[in-house]
Formats: C-alpha cells, structure tokens, sequence
C-alpha cells in the first residue's frame, strides 16, 4: 500500500506513535510518506520506503495566525494526486482530521479518492477537542472519515460521550518495539547516579498540567525519607519549572536530577527500578508501557486508559488521582525488598510483550485494507 502519514513531529505520544507506525509498514514493504511541518523527531535515517513531503506555511503581515491547516490540505492534495496514495492515516484530531477533509473534498474535483483513516490519541478528545472552540469540527470530521481508531476502551467511551459520533471507533492500543525498548547494559549510568547503590525512580513526560508533574515530587519526597532513592525527570514542558522550585522548597534538589528531553531514553529507563504517573488524565499511558518493556514496574493514576496497561499488583499499582499517600506507599512496597522487586519488574516486562509491535502492526495492516474496500 501507499499509505500517507500526518502527524505533530514531536516527541508527543501520538508523534511517537505515528513515526514508529510509519517505520514498521516500511519495513514491511508499505511506501510511507509523512506529511507534516518538521521532519518527525526518530525518523533521522534514510529507509527506501519512506518519503517525508515538508508542509510550509508562507506568512503574510495580514496574518496573526498563519494557516497550517490550509497548507496541510493544499500539501494533502499535492502528494495524494502525485503519489498516488492509497489511504491517509491522520493522527490526533485536531486540525489533521479537518485538513484531509478538506483534501478529501478538493480531490473529488479531480475525479480522485482518497479514504481518511483517523486516530484518536487522548487530548484531542479529553481536553482541547471537547472544548467549545474545536467541538463542532472535530465531531464533524470524526464523522466524515472513512476509519476511525482510539487508543483505548476508555478514549472510545469517551468519544461517544462527549461527541455525537456515528462511526464505529476501532480500538488499537499502543505498541511497542521491544527490539528497542529492551533493558540495556548501562551499569556505568547506574553507578553516576546512584553512587551508593540507591533505587532510582523515574518519570518521563512533557510536563504539562495533565501529567500533575509536582505529585511525582511529593511522592519521591516520601519514599526517600523511607528508600535511599533518587529521581530522573525525563523530558521539558511548562512545569518543568514549577518541579525544580518544589525540589528546592524540599530540600531533595541533591537527589534528583532533570535530564531534559531524551533520544535514547531507553537507556535511561534500563537503570530504573521504578516508573510514575500521576497524571490527571491518560488515554493509554505510552510511556509507562516504554518503562514496562525495559522491565521497570509502575506506579500511576487510575485514569482514562491505564486501567487496561497497569496490572494491579502485577506490573506495579494504580491509584486515585491526586491520591499521593497511596502511590508513595504502594511505591514503598514494591521497593523495599529485592526479591518483591524482581518480581515486578518480570510482571511489567511480561505484560508489556502483550504490546509488541508486531502483535498490532497487522491490526493496522487489516484495517486500512478493510477501509479501502469499504471506501
Ligand atoms: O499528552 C501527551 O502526552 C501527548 C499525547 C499526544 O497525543 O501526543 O499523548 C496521548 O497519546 C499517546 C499515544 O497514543 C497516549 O499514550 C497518551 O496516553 C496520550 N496522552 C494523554 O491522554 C494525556
């Protein structure tokens, strides 16, 4: 298949979703072609099968805001008739969904069609799609595209709850490379960090609102005072801030370190013994399942999806939002004994094979199949 790619070349889950997506049909034989304003961030290599076409937006004086979603569609129109792709795969709703309508729509003009296969990833949909300024476009081309996915149960109950949808929503779950994401030898990393041997906690994000970063903090605050412990915070964002003044208000700033975003975060994560997120709202959770993979437990927020990736009592423990007692105690638990400890981390890993790329890779592959027949 010919299959075009739209997504936020960040280093945002559902970024890293579509890249990783995108790279797996190229390996399986599927001419990718990633449509979007930057060069998507894990997509710095040359592969036969996959093409990247550069949406620029040209500014003018008259503009306070330059119109993405008008290039994106012009670009849309300009690969689809050009390359000749069999179906676009949007990721996060907002504006991409709207933009390959709009595509869609122009290319009928040119007697071409094209079906639109859109992917639900959690705040296009908790947070900025149900919001007023967005809600009646983002339920329209919802409607309007030929496939619709969600991440998780939970973001497909949400869909339907907040959005008059008449489609059917498929759920396919996150996934995994686990030739990556697989714990490394870096015991040299291990002894810079934790110098006495201490366990090392970690949470990775981009540190908005919806990750609750400061609970992270307050909790590591607690299992310090019990654990010789230090904390990585992985990643940058607008809270970022906010956690470094918490650090020092503590006085715990000596025990944790902030790294700043990542590439490789698989190596970091391969040091760890423990995982948290409590955030606010998480339609899968990715990088708790990243953590997983490289065999580190986890601790998170009962939230939208992680119900369907964090065990209980298996791959670590899930708990109330907010609810920072609990996540220090349950992280206690698991950390306090080495033999308990081993069993987590074979807990996590286990489940998170369930995940394996190549497990959902051929769900993709059906379904647009299935799209383009349909279609
Ligand atoms: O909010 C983020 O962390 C980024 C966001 C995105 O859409 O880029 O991530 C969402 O998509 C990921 C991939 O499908 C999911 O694993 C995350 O749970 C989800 N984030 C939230 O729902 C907050």
């Amino acid at each position: 298949m010919k299959i075009g790619i739209v997504c936020y070349p960040t280093f945002g889950g559902s970024g890293v979703v579509a890249t990783e997506l995108g790279k797996a049909l190229a390996d399986n034989g599927h001419q990718v072609h990633f449509i979007t304003y930057r060069q998507p961030a894990r997509l710095d290599f040359f592969s036969a099968n996959l093409f990247y076409h550069e949406v620029s937006v040209s500014n003018y004086p008259l503009f306070d805001y330059p119109p993405y979603e008008l290039a994106l569609a012009s670009k849309l129109v300009d690969v689809v008739r050009f390359e000749k792709l069999d179906l676009l795969h949007v990721h996060y709703a907002i504006p991409h969904a709207s933009a390959a309508f709009m595509a869609k729509q122009i290319l009928a003009t040119y007697g071409i069609h094209v079906p639109v296969v859109t992917t639900l990833h959690g705040t296009d949909i908790t947070l900025v799609g149900k919001d007023p300024t967005y809600k009646p476009v983002v339920t329209f081309s919802i409607n309007q595209s030929d496939g619709v996915t969600a991440v998780s149960e939970n973001l497909k109950e949400d869909t339907y709850k907040h959005f008059d949808i008449c489609k059917d929503i498929k759920v396919i779950p996150n996934f995994i490379d686990m030739s990556r994401f697989s714990l490394k030898a870096k015991d040299h990393f291990k002894i810079a960090i934790a110098p006495n041997n201490e366990r090392i906690i970690i949470h990775t994000s981009n540190f908005r609102k919806v990750k609750r970063t400061q609970d992270v903090i307050h909790i590591f605050k607690k299992i310090q005072q019990e654990i010789p412990s230090k904390l990585l915070m992985v990643g940058d964002g607008p809270d970022r801030v906010y956690c470094e003044q918490l650090c020092r208000d503590l006085e715990i700033s000596e025990n944790v370190r902030f790294l700043g975003k990542q590439d490789a975060v698989e190596e970091i994560l391969s040091v760890s013994d423990l995982f948290i997120m409590p955030s606010e709202s998480e339609s899968f959770g990715l990088a708790a399942l990243e953590a997983m993979a490289c065999k580190v437990p986890v601790i998170t927020s009962n939230a939208g999806g992680l119900p369907e990736l964090n065990v209980n009592g298996v791959t670590g423990y899930m708990d109330n939002v907010g609810d920072i007692d609990a996540m220090a105690e349950h992280s206690i638990y698991i950390l306090k004994d080495d033999e308990r400890l081993a069993q987590f981390k074979e807990g996590a890993l286990k489940r998170a094979h369930e995940f394996d790329l190549g497990l959902i890779l051929p769900i993709y592959e059906e379904y647009y199949r299935e799209v383009i027949d349909g279609s």
